[in-house]
Formats: C-alpha cells, sequence, structure tokens
C-alpha cells in the first residue's frame, strides 16, 4: 500500500517533468520518411563557415557575383555514419564538417511535421532553408524540431553543422577510452504526425506487482478531455482514458500475463489510439528490484552475465549504426552466453536496444559521465541531466533496460558528491521502475585488514554497486587470488562492473608475464579473477571488460596495440581468443545449474 502510494506520487513528479506537448515517443513507430543517404559535405579546419554563412547555400548569379563555398561536387558523406571511417584523411579529425541535403516536403492541413536526428556527435547546429532552426549537444540521444511552418513546399535545403571537437564541460570531456568519432552517426527523418497526436506514453509493469500495468499517455498541446484507448489485444484487455487538464490520461490494467525474462523474452503488440493518431509497438513486462544483495528478475534472484562492447564494428572501424549491426554485436554477446550487456559507456543507438530485448537480454545504459568530468561546472550538470532524461524518454518502454548507470569510476569529493545527487535525483523523478547504478574504481586492498575495502559516501544511494576492477592487470595481485576477500557495500548487491587485461589475438606467451601480451596471460588472468569473485559475499554478477577488441587513441603500443584497446575476448577481427572460452563455459554452468551464488 505504502508502496503504491510513494509510487503514485512520484508518477505525478514524472507527469510534469515530461515534455509532452511535443515530444514523439516510438519514432520507429511513426509516419517517416528516412533522409539517409549520401549528403554532401564541407570540412571546415579553422571554423570559418558559420562567419561565411555558408547555411545560406547561395548560388553565384549575375556577372560579379561569387561565394567562395559549394555543397555540389565536393564531399559525400553517408547518413548514418561516422565521417572518421568514411576518409582516410578524417580518421583523426576533430572539428567542424558541415552537411547538406535537399529533400522535398509538401504542405499537408491537419499535419504537422518534425525533423528528427537520432544521434548527431557530439553537438550541432541545424539550418533549414538558410534559418537557424535548432541545434543540441550530446552524442548519444536522439532530438527532434517542429518544422511545419518552416517547410516550403518542394524542394528544402538541410543544413547541419557538427562539431566533434572535445572540451572541459562536455560528456564526455577532453579524454576518454574510446575513439571520438564525429558526424551524423544515427538516423535522420521527417515525421508527419496529425495536429493532436499521442506525443509520449510510459506502459510498464508496476514495481513490484506482476499482474498490474500501469499506463501513462500524454497528447500533444496538453489537450483536455480527448479520450484515450489502450489496447493489448492478446491479453483481450482495453482500457479507456481521457485526459487531464494537463493533455495525461492515467490508468490501470489488471491482468496476468506473461513476464519478459532472457529465457522467454515475451513481447506483447500494443496499440493506442486516440481519435485522431493512433501508434503501435511490441511492449514486454517484467519486474526488477534488488533486496539485499541480490538482484531479482520476476521475483527470482539471478545471477547476472553480462558482456560490455562499444557501439563500434571493429572490422569496419566505426560507429556501428544500422540494424544488422546491431545483430552482429549482440550475436557475439549471446553466443558468450549472457543474460545481460552492459552498454558502454554511453547510450547505444535504438536498434541496439529494441534487438536486446527480442534476444532476451538485460541491458544497463550509461551517460557517458566517464571519468574526468567537470563536477564543478553547474553548466556540466545540466548537460548530465538533459542526457540522462533523453535516455529515459527514448527507453522507458523497453523493458530489457533493467539499470540506469549515472557514472562511470567517479572518485568521491564534495563536488562529484553533490552532482551525482542531482543526477540521481533527475532520474529518479523520471522513472522509478528501474534500478539506478554507478561503476567505480576506488575498491583497494587494505594490508592491515587484509581485505579489499572501499570508501564513498555516494554507494549507500544506488541500488547496485558497479566496480571496475583490474586484479593482475592495473592492479598486482597482493595474494593469492583464492586468498583475496572483499568487504565493499557488503548491505547492497555488488556486480563486478569490468575486469579483464590486453592480449593480442594469436600472440603466444608466458601466461605470467603480463607484457607477453598473450593470449595465455590473459586466459589464466581471467581463471584467477574468477577464483577471486567466489569471495565476494555479495556478488550478484560479472561483466568482463570487453567482447571486442576497440579503437582508441590512448593505447601507444606500436605493434601490441597500433591504436586498439586489446582487452577483447574477441579480436578486432572477429577472431575468439582463449579468454572467450573461459567466460563461455563459466556462464554455461551457471546458467544449466542455475546458480545464483558463487560461493
Ligand atoms: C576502465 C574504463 C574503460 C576502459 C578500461 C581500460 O576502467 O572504465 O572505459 O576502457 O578501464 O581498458 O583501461
Amino acid at each position: 500500500m505504502k508502496t503504491n502510494l510513494i509510487f503514485i506520487l512520484l508518477l505525478l513528479c514524472a507527469v510534469q517533468a515530461y515534455p509532452s506537448d511535443t515530444y514523439l515517443a516510438n519514432i520507429y513507430g511513426r509516419e517517416t520518411r528516412s533522409l539517409n543517404g549520401k549528403w554532401d559535405a564541407i570540412v571546415d579546419l579553422y571554423e570559418q563557415g558559420a562567419t561565411s554563412k555558408i547555411f545560406l547555400n547561395k548560388k553565384a548569379t549575375g556577372h560579379s557575383d561569387f561565394y567562395e563555398y559549394s555543397f555540389e561536387n565536393g564531399l559525400r558523406l553517408n547518413v548514418p555514419g561516422d565521417w572518421n571511417s568514411q576518409k582516410q584523411e578524417l580518421k583523426y579529425y576533430e572539428g567542424t564538417v558541415w552537411y547538406a541535403r535537399h529533400f522535398n516536403s509538401e504542405k499537408e492541413t491537419g499535419k504537422r511535421k518534425f525533423l528528427y536526428f537520432c544521434g548527431v556527435s557530439y553537438r550541432c547546429n541545424i539550418y533549414l532553408n538558410g534559418r537557424k532552426i535548432g541545434n543540441h549537444e550530446g552524442s548519444f540521444t536522439p532530438f527532434q524540431i517542429e518544422v511545419t511552418d518552416d517547410l516550403l513546399q518542394g524542394d528544402n535545403c538541410l543544413i547541419v553543422e557538427v562539431n566533434n571537437r572535445r572540451q572541459k564541460d562536455a560528456i564526455p570531456a577532453l579524454a576518454f577510452d574510446w575513439w571520438n568519432y564525429g558526424g551524423i552517426t544515427r538516423d535522420v527523418m521527417l515525421v508527419t504526425v496529425p495536429d493532436l497526436y499521442i506525443s509520449d506514453y510510459f506502459v510498464q509493469l508496476d514495481k513490484v506487482s506482476p499482474d498490474v500495468i500501469r499506463a501513462r499517455i500524454s497528447l500533444s498541446g496538453n489537450q483536455k478531455g480527448e479520450v484515450v484507448q489502450l489496447k493489448i489485444p492478446e491479453l483481450g484487455k482495453t482500457l479507456r482514458m481521457t485526459t487531464d487538464s494537463v493533455g495525461v490520461a492515467q490508468g490501470v490494467i489488471h491482468t496476468k500475463l506473461t513476464r519478459w525474462s532472457p529465457e522467454n523474452p515475451k513481447l506483447y503488440d500494443v496499440e493506442i489510439t486516440t481519435t485522431s493518431d493512433r501508434i503501435t509497438e511490441r511492449i514486454g513486462f517484467r519486474n526488477i528490484k534488488a533486496e539485499g544483495t541480490k538482484i531479482y528478475l520476476n521475483d527470482k534472484p539471478l545471477f547476472l552475465r553480462s558482456i560490455s562492447f562499444h557501439e563500434e564494428i571493429p572490422q569496419r572501424m566505426g560507429r556501428a549504426c544500422t540494424a544488422s549491426d546491431a545483430g552482429q554485436l549482440l550475436s557475439e554477446a549471446k553466443a558468450l552466453g549472457v543474460n545481460m550487456v552492459r552498454l558502454a559507456h554511453y547510450q547505444q543507438n535504438e536498434y541496439i536496444v529494441r534487438r536486446a530485448e527480442e534476444m532476451g537480454i538485460m541491458l544497463w545504459q550509461e551517460i557517458p559521465v566517464w571519468q574526468s568530468i567537470d563536477f564543478t561546472s553547474p553548466e556540466t550538470l545540466e548537460k548530465a541531466k538533459k542526457m540522462l532524461r533523453e535516455t529515459i524518454l527514448r527507453d522507458k518502454n523497453r523493458c530489457a533496460d533493467c539499470f540506469w548507470g549515472i557514472a562511470n569510476e567517479t572518485r568521491p569529493s564534495e563536488a562529484r558528491n553533490a552532482f551525482l545527487n542531482e543526477l540521481l535525483k533527475t532520474g529518479k523523478e523520471l522513472d522509478t521502475t528501474r534500478l539506478f547504478v554507478g561503476a567505480f574504481d576506488n575498491v583497494y586492498f587494505n594490508s592491515e585488514s587484509k581485505l579489499f575495502e572501499m570508501e564513498d559516501p555516494f554507494i549507500d544511494k544506488l541500488d547496485m554497486i558497479g566496480i571496475n576492477k583490474y586484479m593482475g592487470w592495473y592492479a598486482p595481485w597482493p595474494l593469492e587470488p583464492e586468498k583475496c576477500n572483499w568487504k565493499v557495500a557488503l548491505n547492497k548487491p555488488l556486480f563486478i562492473s569490468e575486469f579483464g587485461c590486453e592480449a593480442l589475438y594469436g600472440q603466444s606467451g608466458d601466461a605470467t608475464v603480463a607484457s607477453s601480451w598473450s593470449e595465455e596471460y590473459q586466459e589464466k588472468l581471467f581463471r584467477d579473477n574468477l577464483k577471486m569473485f567466489r569471495n565476494i559475499p555479495n556478488l550478484c554478477g560479472i561483466s568482463p571488460w570487453v567482447l571486442y577488441d576497440f579503437r582508441s587513441p590512448t593505447r601507444f603500443h606500436p605493434t601490441n596495440q597500433e591504436g586498439w584497446n586489446r582487452k577483447g575476448l574477441v579480436s578486432d577481427q572477429g577472431q575468439r581468443k582463449k579468454a572467450w572460452y573461459v567466460i563461455h563455459e563459466f556462464y554455461e554452468q551457471i546458467r544449466k545449474k542455475d546458480i545464483v551464488n558463487l560461493k
């Protein structure tokens, strides 16, 4: 009863936090026209394009007129796609590129039109027919701009100024351990909706109850007194609601249903209709909670068999951006025997999230608050909050998303604590059905107590604590692995969110020498770490770092790395290293015997 009351109160707060008037939930369920394809591009090394107003896209007429630019007959870039992998000269480019394309549009009475960008890396300004209509910061979340009144009948010229320069106040900031891909890296589309449309909805199972579906549906323009119908045909359920004074309709469905799980990733067709709009989506229902030191999915404790990957196709040395890329990454994860993926270190594209859900893979999604963020800057805090908000908005109906990660490897300080507190507050205002987590790297070996310990006042606020610990690589073993005992956050579920070491595929060497960069060293390190994990009493799962070797400019070794982080269980060419088999065997044992405690 008490839980329900708290839920309703939080729901009320949440309603105010949503931009219900002009939002567009479930973009792939809308009437869209793709603006993907080849775009014209201009590389603006000295960032002079704005001063030269190249967004006006002028053409010379008469005798004395000329312009020192033209989008025609120059560079062409694929959208979606990063520029780094499309042109050798742009491999290391960090700066501005202008993208341009034309498209036709017709005025339609009773309709509204939006431009929707699934992801532009890192910041951008959008110009339509010579006029700036919007901007966005943050590579990994979508944004939309209403263009109903800006579109011309017939030809329209869309220009996007994209910049991926690293900055101190950005998220991530100046240095990070992955490639800084720039460009329009995700789908772009023109969306058409009715004047009064279904802008947003949150349809999920109650936090604790297995047979109560809670629905909150928002209409554009905060329209009051509209009838909204939610239908789940397979359950034989139809819920009729009416919107309140802020255009929100809320209700519950009581029903017996099959809950989504890795073993049975059941999804239901859900249909929402109003007098003017209709939208459908496949939605799954599950309960996730942390209690004591365990994670419960559908009231059953489980061990999280996870892996991480970047949104990168190593063979192509570029960003993953299509449905088939998502299939490639996730099927390699699935082959390892996982029931979960930690999507590192940022919000990955919707193809990945939706495919994971269909395959029965739980997700930890995080925002790129990675190590050295400027915690003292109020602007950076606002950016982080916006990123978290945009993540939750996009994926709140994805039952696969079980964990929202708010930070990776941040160290306690007054500024850091205050920053993360605020961020967490924002997250909880938006979503109370998931678990909030973070990954920390401040566990250390206390030579007096002879225990692995950690002091961080913030971790008490989280539902599960992720620990990144590189024993045998960045940290030498202080004792035999089987003698390493942990006393960290004993009252909470503890998840090893990273561990591992580098090895070059096919390189054979001494299993006791780190600098051999050998598969044997990596294989032994994995076996040793698995021994230690048995001594973590509150362990609820592990996520080795990382599935594939990935590109990183911070990896300087000329023969073993060449700009690659070699911690993959799978090489950049897709070959499985010896350590892959260690984890595969371990995960198979856990799965077959349904093991929850390693002890
Ligand atoms: C970490 C980071 C991850 C790095 C990894 C490494 O702790 O969280 O982003 O890539 O270590 O390989 O050093």
